[in-house]
């Protein structure tokens, strides 16, 4: 049985609302979930696990319509969703009453069930969240009721608010294959059998690195996965280490170049270190503004010119400073002292 797992998708999320590609990023999720409908369609799988945060929050009927629309299109496909933390059940959401169509099976009860899918000789076992939290390891030692089934446990969760589970949990567990989603970072826990789909495309700056789904098949109860990457938005962190002979110009055309030799999909996250002019910082807003930046993160440090700045302050608090901390054994301590006390009173 060919399946294809995926989870957190966020429908209805806005990532980068204050940047100038904010429209095209929204729609990025659903292009993708389209994608992964097509591709199910083309590799003929029988079954779309869906894990869980289908939607960033509660919602609207037209978001339902149309996911149950895309889901149409594969009326060949068994598709198993639950709800995740994000999108949980409240007792006024339409989501938890929403008739799907007929190949589609919603997980919807608080406690474990299973649903049979026909003509696969498969259970999927799972529960939908129906409150934002659940602190409780409900996936720990769950017994599966018939083992002669293609038994899938499709869950969320993994940290300590959200259904916590250690590693040690799932091993020899009984299940064929274990499809997980809540944490963003796509992984196999255990290899072929406990996998963390990832975010189907990055939600927001922190997603880094690579996002997409896993396809996978399993025969006589043995699985096996594979990650399919979606390219349509991947944020890359970018380090650069400045000095104070640097300015602002020549950091600017090196981020420039440096980004213009990369895909257009990439987007980037900056981080600042080293020492800077103190007389002449670097301008992180307008490194910010920078095309295809996401981020700029400034931990530079000034470059102070510290017997400079004892002329220039003479006998005032800073001058003094300086001179006092100069008689004092010249150690870490000291130096520390020195620089974080000249950043103190320079900044008032
Ligand atoms: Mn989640």
């Amino acid at each position: 049985m060919k399946f294809i797992h995926i989870a957190d998708l966020h429908l209805g999320v806005k990532p980068d609302r204050d940047k100038p590609w904010a429209k095209e990023r929204e729609n990025d999720n659903w292009q993708a979930f389209e994608d992964v409908i097509n591709r199910a369609k083309e590799d003929q799988v029988q079954l779309l696990l869906i894990a869980g945060d289908l939607f960033h929050r509660q919602p609207l009927m037209r978001e339902l319509k149309e996911v149950n629309y895309q889901l149409s299109r594969i009326p060949q496909v068994q598709v198993v969703l639950i709800a995740g933390n994000h999108d949980h059940l409240t007792p006024t959401s339409s989501f938890r009453t929403f008739e799907w169509g007929e190949n589609v099976h919603f997980l919807r009860e608080e406690q474990i069930k299973y649903v049979e899918l026909e003509g696969l000789e498969t259970r999927v076992y799972g529960l939908s969240y129906w409150h934002k939290e659940i602190p409780k390891s409900l996936y720990r030692n769950l017994q599966i009721e018939d083992h002669d089934y293609c038994n899938i446990l499709l869950a969320h969760g993994g940290d300590d608010k959200h259904i916590p589970f250690r590693n040690s949990d799932f091993e020899g567990t009984e299940f064929d294959y274990v499809a997980f989603g809540h944490i963003h970072k796509p992984m196999e826990i255990i290899k072929d059998k406990v996998v963390m789909a990832g975010a189907l495309q990055p939600i927001d700056c922190n997603d880094i690195g690579e996002h997409g789904y896993f396809e996978g098949e399993i025969v006589d109860h043995v699985c096996h996965v594979k990650f399919i990457p979606l390219y349509y938005c991947e944020y890359v962190p970018l380090s650069l280490k400045v000095s104070p002979e640097i300015t602002q110009g020549a950091l600017q055309d090196f981020v420039k170049e440096r980004i213009h030799k990369t895909p257009p999909y990439q987007k980037f996250k900056i981080t600042l270190s080293g020492f800077c002019d103190w007389e002449a910082p670097v301008d992180a807003e307008r490194l910010r503004g920078m095309e295809r930046v996401v981020q700029v993160i400034d931990q530079c440090r000034a470059d102070y010119d510290f017997e400079k700045l004892k002329l220039q302050y003479g006998q005032q608090i800073l001058g003094r400073y300086i001179q006092e901390l100069e008689t004092m054994p010249q150690d870490e301590v000291t130096k520390k002292a020195l620089y974080y006390g000249v950043e103190a009173l320079l900044a008032e």
